[in-house]
Formats: C-alpha cells, structure tokens, sequence
C-alpha cells in the first residue's frame, strides 16, 4: 500500500462564478502573434487561453469584496467607502495620512514629483519599469544599490531582495546626502523574481539612512508576499502573524505608494500613504490636478469598498500561503523537465531564465521576448518579458541596457486558475523547451519613447 508522506494544502475558498476560456488553434496563435509583433503585450485577451501576463487587476474578487461593490457610495466628496479605506490604511499599514489613486504609477507620479528634485538620485533595490521612470521625469537618477545576488538567478540567497549597504554608503559617499531624497525599497523585487527583503536589512538600511537623514519610502504594492516570506524563512517572526510583519515593516519608513491591483485583489486602485504631514498635505492638493478629489482619487466609490475589503483579505495567513503555494507547485513541476528558473521561486510568478532556456539566440536578439512568443504559439499560455525589452535604453549613450537577468515572467493572478491550469502550464513550457534549438530571435521594427516593452512590435529573425 502507498504511505502518505505529507498532507497537501487547498486553496481557502471556493469558486461560485467562471469566466469561460477556449484555446484557439496552433495556426490561428501563429496568426495572432503574428500580428501583435511578437509581443504579448499586444494580443487580444480573447485569443489567450490561460492568462499569466500579469497579476495586476486580473485577480478574483471575492462575494464579500462584490458585495461591497454594490454599497459604492457615489458622491464626487466624502464617500463613506473612502473613510472605510482610510480607515483600514491605517490600521493594516500604520500611517495617518492617505491619498487614493486609479493605480499605482498615479501615486509613483505624485511622490516622485513631491520627493525629487532634478540632480538627485534615487538608490533601489533594482528597478522597476514605472517606478523609475517617474523618478526620471522628475529629474532624479535611479541608482541600483541591491545585492549582487539579486542579478544572478542560480544564487539561492533567501533575501535577494536586500540592499547591499556598501552600494549604498557609498553613493552618499560619492553624490552627498543632500542629493538623496529617499531610499526606493520594493518588497518583493518584482524585476528580480518577486525576491523578498529581511527586516535586518532593512533595518540597517534605516541606520544609514537616519545617520545622513535620508527618508525611507516603499513600493508596498506586494508587501504580503514580503511578509509572508519573513514569516516563513527570517529567525524571529514565525509566530508573528502577517498582519503585525506588515506593520512592522511599514514603521521604518516615512510613506509607502502601492498598486491596489495585486495584494489588495481588486480591478483597480492605488494609494499613497505616509505619517509625513507636509507630504500629505502636497500629495492631496496634486492629486486634484492628475486623479480627482482627494476622496477619490479617480476611482469610483465601490472601487475604494472593494479595495478595503481587499485590505483585510490579503492578511489573511491561508490566503497568502495558498497563492505562494501555487507558484511553488508551478516551479517545482517545472524543475522535474530541467527548466531553468529563478530561483529561489518568488511571491508572484515563475521567471523563466531565457538566457539558459535559448543560450544561442544572443541579448539584442531578444530571447526572452522570443521565448513569451513561443510558449504562447504552442499552448495560448501568455506571460511577458523581463529583459533587455523592459529594461530600456541608456539615456545618454542611447544604447539597449543589457540586464543580467533576462527573464520571461509567469505570474498568477490570485484566486483564478486551478492546478490543472498550471499542468498544462508546465507542459507546454517543458514542450518549448525540447523544441528549443530550433527557435530563431527577433528583431525590433517598432519601438515607442517610454516604457518600450508594452508597445514595442517584433519581426522573427529569418
Ligand atoms: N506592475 C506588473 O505586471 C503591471 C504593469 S507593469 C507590467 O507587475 C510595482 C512593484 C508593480 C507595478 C505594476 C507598479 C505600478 C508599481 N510597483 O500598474 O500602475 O509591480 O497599478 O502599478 C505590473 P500600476
């Protein structure tokens, strides 16, 4: 007889509504990528069977957050939905003041504008595609100040996420505090493979920066996936529960922005918050200029219900494992067909490393973009590129960066697909990669000013 060696886990829920989804044939996909110039970005939904573009705003909301919706109160000032949000922005991240938001490069923009002035720089654990362009406009620099781990997809380190305070010590040594306006920290590193920080980092990140008197501002966008990796692998918080993590996390620094569309699993939404009242008091009067009043910062009143419900499902310690978990379980199939991977796994996604997957197609050949491409002809399976693509030119010498880490993303949106979703996943990826001598790069035919990766269109490479 079989021995059960461990016991499995579930998802804590279960699914009263569906979307219908159909996979169209292998020479309609041909057709389709065709026609959306190799980039995912640019396909129809509609011709994609599973979805792994994004978790931002493709998440399931829950009966409670629907049931809310229909309590939206609409009035262009003082929604009570707004109060509601408010409310729990303090309890659930600890600041005094909040400003609402359609999304959360409304609110990058808002802070950026507020925080830099043109000459600064901005150190970050590595960057992120919206983030750093709203530093940029604004006139700021972004400087990498990660750990060198961070940018090689083999180490194992369970903190990729951590800043490297030598990097760090010395840019204030090099540009002076004064040009420092903050710390950019995101928890996980969306662009390193959804890599988490430790508090004891971030801790002496804090030092430093009070020593120069450099505020601290984060990109809690996916904080509880940070948390929930604190919990899991960082001495001292295993019985802390994810909510006092979050909070504690929070309470070293001066504000955080965030993109409702992933933790918070609702459609739309954004946020900044901060216990900084002059900050506040800045971020509430342009928020007028660029989102709506400042109750509603362009989003409807049943955005901002179903948003604070969101808030209290997202703390939840089942719901966070069960979403970690089924990207665990993604990559640990993957691993059984030799698929090189980030690793260790991240919060939100699987990062193929098409360096190693298409080792012949070299870096301006996009082989990341060519390997979204692919996965998708053969199974309607679409994720994005985290490469070259995204990662831009070099303002100055108008040259492609060339990242380390040349990565194809396949995030989960919470609460969607099954198991089953990610077998045919795994199957298709594993497909791709026996056919994987075969493949040929792309070449870029169109290429728009900012952030290229959505827009871009390809040609395959004869
Ligand atoms: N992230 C993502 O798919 C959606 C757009 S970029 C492909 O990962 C962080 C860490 C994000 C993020 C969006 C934003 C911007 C800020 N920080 O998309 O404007 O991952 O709500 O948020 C996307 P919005």
């Amino acid at each position: 007889m079989k021995k059960l060696k461990k016991r499995s886990w579930a998802e804590p829920w279960k699914i009263k509504v569906v979307e219908p989804i159909k996979m169209i044939t292998k020479a309609e996909r041909e057709k389709a990528m065709k026609e959306a110039g190799y980039n995912t970005f640019l396909l129809k939904s509609k011709d994609v069977y599973i979805d792994l573009l994004t978790d931002s705003g493709t998440n399931a909301m829950s009966d409670n957050q629907w049931a809310g919706m229909m309590i939206g109160d609409e009035a262009y000032a003082g929604s009570k939905n707004f109060y509601y949000l408010w409310d729990n922005v303090k309890k659930y991240y600890g600041f005094p003041y909040f400003v609402p938001t359609h999304q959360g490069r409304a609110a990058e923009h808002i802070i950026s504008q507020i925080m830099i002035k043109p000459g600064d720089f901005i150190p970050g654990n590595m960057y992120f595609t919206t983030t750093k362009l709203h530093q940029e406009l604004a006139g700021g620099t972004f400087v990498d100040v990660i750990i060198d781990e961070a940018h090689d997809p083999e180490s194992e380190h369970p903190f990729k996420g951590n800043v490297d305070l030598q990097k760090f010590k010395d840019l204030i040594k090099k540009v002076g505090a004064k040009k420092i306006p903050y710390v950019s920290i995101a928890g996980p590193v969306n662009m390193a493979g959804g890599q988490p920080f430790s508090i004891s980092n971030l801790k002496q990140v804090k030092k430093i920066a009070d020593k120069h008197g450099i505020k601290l501002w984060l990109d809690a966008t996916r904080i509880t996936e940070n948390a929930y990796f604190v919990k899991e692998r960082e001495r001292g918080y295993k019985s802390k529960s994810i909510s006092d993590i979050i909070l504690e996390i929070c309470s070293y620094f001066d504000g955080i922005w965030v993109s409702a569309k992933k933790d918070l699993m609702v459609n739309i939404g954004g946020f900044l918050a901060t216990r900084n009242k002059k900050v506040f008091e800045q971020a509430r009067n342009m928020v007028v200029v660029y989102e709506g009043l400042h109750t509603y910062g362009g989003l409807a009143g049943r955005d901002m219900e179903a948003m604070a419900r969101g808030i209290e499902e997202m703390v939840n310690y089942d719901n966070i494992h069960a979403r970690v978990g089924q990207v665990e379980y993604c990559g640990t199939k993957l691993e059984e067909f030799g698929i090189p991977m980030v690793k260790p796994f991240g919060g939100h996604a699987i990062f193929l490393d098409a360096k190693r997957f298409l080792p012949h197609i070299k870096q301006d050949e996009f082989p990341a973009q060519t390997l979204a491409a692919e996965i998708y002809i053969d199974s309607g399976v679409r994720g994005m590129e985290r490469g070259v693509v995204s990662a831009g030119r070099d303002k100055k010498t108008g040259k492609h960066h060339y990242p380390k880490l040349e990565l194809v993303r396949l995030t989960f949106p919470r609460r969607v697909y099954t198991q089953a979703h990610i077998d045919v996943t795994v199957e298709s990826v594993a497909e791709v990669f026996s056919l994987r001598k075969s493949i040929k790069g792309l070449k870029m035919i169109y290429e728009p000013k900012y952030l290229r990766f959505f827009q871009a269109r390809f040609k395959k490479i004869k």
